[in-house]
């Protein structure tokens, strides 16, 4: 039987639209589920919207609208946002819907029967866009909201109430046994000391409020919005209609939350579940809050980050990408445009594009296109392997923990590893010196390393990780493969495809005249055949000047020879040069260009040539010059001018 993993986000108020703060817990929670389905798990990832309550009934009235119209109109725009950031989740909730509705009633009706609801009144502090109470000791300067700091106003009302202290003690004694029910570390102390102080029973009912869920049997109070809302994490998994599902993804379930939220998911939910006889959920993990460029994020401030907006410019999986790997997940963090910009030029460029560009390029040229197969055993080689190998443990303990950082940290530490290993192994000297069996030992590395990290970034950046899948040559998407079934070496053979370029760079100056558009992908380049690096002195030994060429004569001989009349201003030589097919030599004469002064003199073509004529050019597979430039001064700098 497959192992069953089920991840939750928080359902989502539909007061407003969506915010930086709810893509990151819902790409947090895709990133989990389609990584735990890469490891062979069932896993079910639920989100949706919270849609009932005081929040929603108010901005219903401002807008001019029934709250049902304005909840079936907005709550659009967070379905909307899913399918632009790829999230993958398997069902979306509305606290609307009839199955949810039931749900509520069957549960608050059986906490009634069997006396854990009880009926009482209620006067206290109440913050109405918060939709809760704040003890007097809780609360800000001037009875304010600790929370969101505006100000309180006092409510008295008939109320139904949840014995939740009665099953504080049981509740104690599972955390005390399940340290990974509130991760991280400090949110579980946080949580421990809350349990221990003075946990009063909870106000689970409403009656200055039409919109919400009626109480069966006593319509005038509708169900509080947080009772109603927390138990859609049961209702999706068929709590009421399909006990088989439910047995299924209960209790093996993470709610991914806000820190401002946790008291909710990890006092009063579990304690509703005890009371129902269920299993409380294997862990609730907090993440912290995103400032903008230092600052909190608030509408006044009109510097909300959009989502959507971020999307269009950079790219959801760069933006996926960033938010994951920019703080650790549970910290706060500070969103930035630049340095989201920073991390797309240097981790996903640079790193992961550059990687795949020099490799497909260089199997194209030195492989006939085909991946080789391995040989030889250099220890480099098993080196980079064997990196391999540990990354895929590393990033599976580090995941376990919802250490996404960490675990981006390990996988761009391998790719980093690969840029390296181009370095030290020198393909393009290798196939200088004719070392087939070691080129293609080394081409095999590399192309094992780019499949093993399109298989590690998949759950990260979907739609970039199936490009490079596709352009490895290799079928289907690696979302669909299994990490554990990963065996290094089996690429080979593979006819890799077209190279195109994953991330493109964003210029950066462009980039701050507001053109933010990134630029369109440019031509994948070719990896030059390099030299032995040259200290000063040999660069200095090479005497290159400006000379003025004063008449070009074909060598009847030679189809790519011209015999060039030029006049270094100290003197006047003979320079042969390989031009002939890309000027006229009409066009030649009077052009400034920088010649090497000081190369022995040889024969070409029967005529004595003293110095080379420098040009830049590329060359075609027989080696031959496709195009050609002659390198020439910008000004007109005085003949025999020394060029450094
Ligand atoms: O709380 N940075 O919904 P919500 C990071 N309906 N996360 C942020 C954030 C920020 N700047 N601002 C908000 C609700 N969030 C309830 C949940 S669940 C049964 C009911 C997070 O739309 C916040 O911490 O107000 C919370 O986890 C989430 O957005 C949803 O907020």
């Amino acid at each position: 039987m497959k192992k069953t993993f089920y991840i939750t986000t928080p359902i989502y108020y539909v007061n407003d639209i969506p915010h930086i703060g709810h893509a990151y817990t819902t790409i947090a929670c895709d990133v989990m589920s389609r990584y735990k389905r890469m490891k062979g798990f069932d896993a079910h990832f639920l989100t949706g919207t919270d849609e009932h309550g005081q929040k929603i009934q108010a901005a219903a009235e401002a807008k001019g609208m029934t709250p049902q119209e304005l909840v079936d109109k907005i709550h659009v725009n967070f379905k909307e946002l899913w399918k632009v950031l790829n999230i993958s989740n398997d069902d979306f909730i509305r606290t609307t819907e009839p199955r949810h509705v039931r749900v509520v009633q069957a549960m608050f009706k059986k906490l009634m029967d069997q006396e854990d609801i009880y009926k009482g009144s209620y006067e206290g502090w109440y913050c109405v866009p918060c939709e809760t109470y704040v003890p007097e000791s809780g609360m800000g300067g001037n009875r304010t909201c600790p929370d969101c700091g505006r100000p309180l106003t006092m409510m008295r009302e008939e109320s139904y109430f949840f014995k939740a202290s009665k099953y504080v003690p049981q509740l104690i004694e599972h955390y005390e046994k399940n340290l990974q029910g509130v991760m991280p570390r400090a949110r579980y102390n946080e949580i421990m000391s809350f349990l221990r102080g003075d946990v009063r029973d909870q106000s689970v009912s409403r009656t200055t409020l039409k919109w919400g869920i009626p109480i069966p049997g006593d319509e005038k109070h509708v169900v509080y919005v947080w009772f109603d809302a927390l138990i859609n994490y049961a209702t999706a998994v068929g709590y009421l209609d399909a006990p088989e599902m439910f047995q299924k993804y209960w209790p093996v379930v993470r709610h991914m939350v806000g820190k401002d939220i946790i008291r909710f998911h990890c006092v009063i939910w579990p304690l509703m579940l005890l009371a129902l006889g269920n299993n409380v959920p294997v862990s609730v993990v907090a993440h912290g809050w995103w400032t903008v460029d230092g600052e909190k994020m608030s509408k006044s401030k009109g510097n909300v980050v959009d989502p959507f907006k971020m999307a269009e410019l950079y790219g959801a999986d760069a933006f996926r990408y960033f938010l994951l790997r920019e703080v650790p997940f549970g910290n706060d963090g500070d969103f930035s445009e630049s340095a989201l910009v920073g991390r797309i030029n240097s981790d996903l460029a640079n790193d992961l594009g550059n990687l795949l560009n020099r490799t497909l390029q260089m199997i194209v040229n030195y492989a006939g296109g085909v991946a080789p197969k391995g040989g030889g055993d250099d220890p480099l080689d098993a080196e980079v392997r064997a990196l391999g190998e540990a990354t895929l443990g590393l990033v599976d303990k580090t995941m376990e923990t919802f250490s996404y950082d960490e675990a981006l940290k390990h996988i761009w530490a391998f790719i980093g590893r690969g840029n390296k290993y181009i370095d030290e192994t020198m393909p393009w000297k290798l196939r200088k010196e004719d070392q087939g069996e070691r080129l293609n030992a080394v081409l095999h590395t590399l192309y094992e390393v780019l499949r093993l990290s399109a298989l590690l970034t998949a759950p990260y950046i979907p739609e970039s990780a199936e490009k490079l899948w596709k352009q490895l040559g290799l079928p289907g998407s690696p979302l669909t493969e299994k990490l554990d079934d990963f065996r290094w070496g089996e690429g080979a053979g593979t006819k890799v495809a077209k190279a195109e370029v994953l991330f493109p760079r964003i210029d950066l100056e462009q980039w701050r005249r507001g053109q933010v558009q990134p630029p369109s992908a440019p031509e994948a380049t070719v990896e030059p055949e390099h030299e032995p690096q040259i200290d000063i002195e040999g660069f200095r030994s090479v005497e290159m000047r400006v000379a003025r060429i004063l008449k070009a004569e074909e060598i009847p001989k030679s189809k790519k020879l011209y015999k060039l009349e030029v006049d270094l201003g100290y003197e006047k030589r003979t320079i042969c040069a390989g031009i002939k097919p890309f000027f006229k030599p009409e066009e030649l004469t009077g052009k400034r260009v920088v010649v090497v002064a000081n190369l022995k003199s040889a024969k070409l073509a029967g005529v004595e040539s003293n110095g080379m004529v420098l040009a830049a050019s590329t060359r075609d597979a027989s080696g031959a010059a496709e195009s050609l430039a002659l390198i020439a001064p910008t000004s007109d700098v005085p003949l025999g001018s020394r060029v450094s």
